[in-house]
């Protein structure tokens, strides 16, 4: 609709919609059976959305949508991930070319045919072959979300049936990376070959890629996320699940070794050279052990010099999801968020958690209906008084305050000091050259009040790469200014990444851990975080909400001092 120029605000609907469904916690098509139910209903469905839900249950798609594929490629949609060109340059394409594959939009851009279209030129001809790149690096890649629920999905049905010893995930997503190519699934056990029968028959499978006796491949679900699994011998699992969790540099790495101490490694065992005999492969730890190593925990296996600290058994304490004692980042229904302050607080309770503090954005994020001086004032006033009251779990009154352009705090640094914790994120202009961002962020940090930078680098992943700045620079002035760096566990984000997490911590940063929840089920993504911490070698002491609440209050309150 957007790339047919069509009425800005009916898009909007059709978007507002498209979230109230799937937020909504009963399926369409079970209230249209009900006779009890009406689908508008949903907070934000009227009349014409609940008329266009009808027919899309009825054969698939609607009227709208069937028109808008007659005049437009279904591709058209990935055109809108590509920078720069944006739903008027794509609509101008197809006007001018009859394109529709991204392979073609290359061609033209390399063939410089862009340029001659109104308001493109050769550096907009340039960006978009970049873009293009980009685009195809992430094509392909899931986000550890997606992949961490297929899997879960998958073993479920998998283990409905006898016979499995164990099941388990290995490559990336063992290893918790951000993104995840493939899945990689292993199964021991007196039913594992029928278990790959089973997969085959897996309802979510769309096409099998493979079939044999230890190994089945398939696409699973409408994204073809493919997963590959592997029935194997009990006496060989420990070896497989080290060959198949890698990651590659790692085994390359670990292989070395062995063969230097007269071993050979593969995924059926570790055997000595001399007269192959099997001196491992049972279980992992055997493998490591018998290398003359610790465990490795699968995090921290990127050959990153993990190989070195296990034999030197100086491997870092990883934090765990268990230390976390509260969450620092989250939204309520005062602005963009989907609960309110009571729910979200008693979701955290039921975590577990001391504390949170609350962090609604501010007035800049108009569309989020932000808080300005005033609200903000109140809102402290407010969590004083519910503090006092009694919640089960402390709250900290927050703000996440938006960094303008010019890195000035969009709130009077009055009303900031009414809180008790400020994080400070970039939400617009992300586009400045990195000498301007890195102004910017060091203007930002000069704001007293500032305690937490919020997802530092503004990446989305598999849609936006992070904005360029001098990272190291930055990492040294919120050192010097006692400012905490978030890592911000919606899958979405990541970030901190773990690279970054691991420099920073070289020069001596601490860090946060927060979801940055815009309703109480986005609590549980705080494990994410801990992913991405462990994977960026973090221990509990590097990470602030690991204290307890006093400690913690302590910590906040030695910024303000000083
Ligand atoms: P992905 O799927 O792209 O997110 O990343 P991975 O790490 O899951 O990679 P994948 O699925 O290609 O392979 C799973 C593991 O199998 C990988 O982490 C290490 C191991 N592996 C695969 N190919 C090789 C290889 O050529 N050499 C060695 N040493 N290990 C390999
Ligand atoms: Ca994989
Ligand atoms: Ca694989
Ligand atoms: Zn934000």
């Amino acid at each position: 609709m957007e790339i047919a120029g069509e009425d800005s605000f009916r898009i909007r609907s059709y978007r507002n919609g498209a979230t109230a469904v799937e937020g909504y916690p009963e399926r369409v098509e079970e209230i249209l059976r009900d006779a009890e139910k009406k689908v508008t209903d949903i907070p934000g469905i009227g009349k014409g959305l609940a008329a266009v839900l009808a027919e899309i249950v009825d054969h698939g798609s609607c009227e709208r949508r069937d028109h808008l594929l007659e005049k437009y490629p279904p591709t058209a949609l990935e055109f809108l991930k590509i920078q720069g060109l944006g739903p008027k340059g794509i609509a101008l394409i197809f006007e001018h070319y009859r394109i529709s594959t991204m392979d073609e939009l290359e061609r033209l851009a390399r063939e410089q045919k862009l340029r001659v279209l109104p308001r493109m030129g050769a550096k907009l001809e340039e960006k978009v072959l970049k873009s293009i790149a980009q685009y195809r690096q992430r094509a392909g890649r899931f986000m550890l979300n997606y992949a961490e629920s297929a899997a879960r999905e998958l073993i479920e049905y998998l283990s409905a049936e006898g016979g499995i010893e164990k099941i388990t995930p290995a490559g990336s997503l063992r290893r918790g990376r951000e993104t995840v190519g493939d899945l990689d699934l292993l199964v021991t056990g007196p039913g594992a070959g029928m278990a790959l029968e089973r997969f085959i028959k897996y309802p979510k499978v769309e096409q099998v890629l493979g079939h044999g006796e230890n190994k089945a491949s398939a696409t699973v679900g409408r994204e073809a996320f493919q997963v590959d699994v592997r029935a194997l011998p009990r006496e060989s699992y420990g070896a497989a699940l080290q060959y198949f969790t890698g990651s590659k540099d790692h085994n390359v790495a670990l292989r070395t070794r062995a063969v230097r101490m007269g071993f050979k490694l593969s995924e059926y065992g570790l055997f000595r050279m001399e007269d192959d005999a099997r001196v491992a492969g049972e279980t992992e730890e055997g493998v490591y052990e018998t290398l003359g190593l610790r465990w490795i925990p699968p995090e921290l296996r990127e050959n990153i010099g993990e190989i070195e600290w296990a034999a030197e058994g100086r491997l870092p304490e990883l934090v765990e999801l268990r230390q976390i004692r509260g969450d620092l980042h989250m939204h309520t229904t005062e602005t963009d968020g989907r609960a309110s302050l009571e729910e979200m607080a008693e979701a955290a309770r039921g975590r577990g958690y001391q504390y949170i503090a609350i962090t609604d954005h501010s007035k800049a994020l108009a569309m989020a209906n932000g808080l300005d001086e005033k609200r903000v004032v109140a809102f402290a006033r407010q969590v004083r008084e519910i503090n006092r009251r009694g919640l089960g779990i402390h709250i900290f009154s927050g703000l996440e305050c938006d960094i303008l352009r010019d890195g000035a705090m969009d709130l009077a640094h009055d009303a900031l000091a009414e809180l008790d914790l400020v994080i400070g994120s970039v939400h617009s202009h992300m586009n400045l050259e990195a000498a301007e961002m890195t102004d910017r962020l060091l203007r930002a940090l000069e704001c007293p009040h500032l305690r937490v930078l919020g997802h530092p680098t503004g990446r989305l992943l598999l849609h936006r790469d992070p904005f360029p700045f001098d990272f190291e620079r930055i990492v040294h002035e919120a050192v010097k200014r006692g400012v905490w760096l978030e890592i911000n566990a919606s899958p979405e984000r990541l970030d901190l990444s773990a690279n970054l997490i691991r420099s920073a911590k070289a020069r001596g940063a601490r860090f946060t851990i927060s979801t940055d929840a815009h309703h109480p089920k986005h609590l549980e993504s705080m494990h994410y975080g801990v992913i991405t911490a462990r994977r960026g070698s973090l221990s509990p002491a590097d990470i602030q909400n690991t204290l307890p609440l006093e400690q913690f209050t302590g910590a906040l309150r030695r910024k303000a001092a000083g």
